[in-house]
């Protein structure tokens, strides 16, 4: 059985948190929203002018003072802003303070014990989204707003915040709408149906107004989730063929301690790299080797369970070694993964392509020095290459659905599919119309109109404290 839809609006009380990061900044900012929010504010905030009424969405300047004891607590800019022009739709407060945490929670303290509870994550979105202001895929773009990583990324979601995805999603149920009209009708006059159900403008008004922008949607999905979540390649390879330095190379900054020791990286170290719009999450490892002390021991073991959720592997030889037998065993434990050959070090050695396609088969292989920076440019090349199978696609303006509206949207397609078989073997309305309506949920799901509380708290559980 499942859960039964979100229809509840927020409850009547005021919640507060504190909206910027932990530690020292230029300011930090309080949020409150609910009814309650004007009422604390006019019993902590001191404006500077006294006879200056709090007036809606415009900054007052004055002190934040203990109601007992009148001591001030800080000199801020505060602003009420009345329901519903608001984040939340309800009344909204924001002190603007000074950026100490030590402050900020002095405030946040006062502002609870006057009756606000500590907002719980995303709690002010979602009530933004149960007060009707943005649908499921705004929210939802908000949280990919707050992670995105690279330009492209931030670009996505920025267009489904904008209600692209929303538009869409509801053009196409716009078009299941109609077709269920059809067979409502069909389903009331049973002794007309073949008259009212024409198979051949419904199937065909499916596969252009539905089955065919879900299709879009779905390889939209597929392409956007490389841009959006980032892919992770790890470095792999013996001690000492220069996968820290390769790390070094690639980020352009001396992040990992590169020696002539082998064995010198003990743990692994990740960062985020930008290739082409796509964050690629690094990973460098201790080099795998038999017979190491403890530490690296561990080092090893932690490189194993990384490779484990590669999506790339970056196999580093060392060309002035040529291909060792402990590549050759290295290079059969990884080789259910998709993997780049990187030959390294091509400045003191040369290891001839021929030798490594008659070691490596066709894996692919990029030369490069990783202190010397040679072939730096090519491996980023070849990383963006592999990871998007050669295919072009744009990010510019395009309407990604993320991967739980993407699993929405297959429902939809495969519900819609069914509707076409039943059409096409002449079914009876109703079975049309349970698919149909099926269809309907599935990108209801999408949108928060038939979500359920579960999914949610699921989805509002990713955001931070005073979002
Ligand atoms: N000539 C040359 N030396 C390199 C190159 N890349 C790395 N080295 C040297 O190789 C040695 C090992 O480099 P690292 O980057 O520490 O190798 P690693 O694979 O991370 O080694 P472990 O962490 O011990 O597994 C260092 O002395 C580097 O300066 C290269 O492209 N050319
Ligand atoms: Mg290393």
């Amino acid at each position: 059985m499942t859960a039964a839809p979100y229809t509840s609006v927020a409850e009547d009380t005021t919640i507060a948190a504190i909206a910027t990061p932990p530690g020292p900044g230029g300011i930090g900012i309080i949020r409150i929203s609910g009814s309650q929010a004007l009422p604390i504010l006019e019993q902590l905030f001191s404006p500077a002018h006294s006879s200056s009424q709090l007036i809606s969405h415009k900054l007052h300047y004055g002190w934040i003072k203990n109601p007992q004891s009148q001591a001030i607590i800080d000199e801020v800019l505060a602003v009420f802003m009345a329901a519903p022009r608001t984040y939340t739709r309800e009344d909204i407060v924001e002190i603007h303070c000074h950026g100490s945490y030590l402050v900020l929670e002095e405030i946040l303290d006062q502002i609870v014990k006057l009756g606000a509870s500590l907002a719980r994550p995303g709690e002010f979105t979602k009530r933004a989204f149960l007060n009707g202001r943005i649908d499921l895929t705004q929210a939802e773009a908000v949280i990919e707003l707050l992670q995105a990583q690279t330009k492209e990324s931030l670009g996505l979601a920025m267009t489904n915040l904008q209600g692209r995805l929303n538009e869409v999603v509801g053009e196409i149920r716009q078009s299941l709408l109609s077709l269920r009209a059809i067979i409502e009708v069909a389903i009331d006059f049973p002794e007309d149906d073949v008259e009212i159900i024409n198979v051949g403008n419904m199937t065909s008004q499916l596969q252009i107004e539905i089955i065919g922008p879900l299709e879009d949607l779905i390889s939209s999905a597929d392409h956007g989730k490389i841009y959006r979540e980032g892919i992770s390649a790890v470095i792999l390879g013996r001690p000492n063929v220069g996968k820290s330095s390769l790390l070094n190379a690639l980020l352009k900054e001396d992040r990992a301690i590169v020696t002539a020791i082998p064995g010198t990286t003990r743990d692994t170290i990740e960062e985020v790299l930008n290739i082409r719009g796509m964050p690629v999450r690094i990973v460098d490892t201790a080099g795998i080797r038999d017979h190491a002390e403890q530490v690296e021991e561990i080092g090893i073991e932690r490189a194993r369970q990384k490779l484990s959720s590669a999506d790339l592997v970056l196999f580093l030889i060392d060309a002035s070694d040529g291909i060792t037998e402990h590549d050759r065993n290295l290079y059969q434990y990884i080789s259910d993964k998709p993997i780049l050959l990187v030959v390294n070090k091509i400045d003191v050695g040369n290891l001839e392509p021929e030798q490594c396609f008659s070691e490596f088969g066709d894996t692919p292989c990029v030369a490069v020095s990783a202190t010397q920076h040679e072939g730096i440019a090519e491996l980023e090349k070849q990383i963006f290459t592999m990871v998007t199978k050669g295919e072009k696609w744009d990010p510019g303006h395009s309407c990604v659905p993320n991967l739980r509206q993407r699993s929405a949207l297959k429902r939809a397609l495969e519900s819609s599919i069914l509707v076409t078989t039943a059409l096409k073997s002449n079914m009876s309305a109703d079975l049309l119309a349970i698919d149909l309506q099926s269809a309907l949920d599935h990108l209801g799901d999408i949108i928060g109109e038939t979500t359920t509380e579960d999914v949610l708290d699921m989805i509002f559980d990713q955001f931070c404290i005073g979002k």
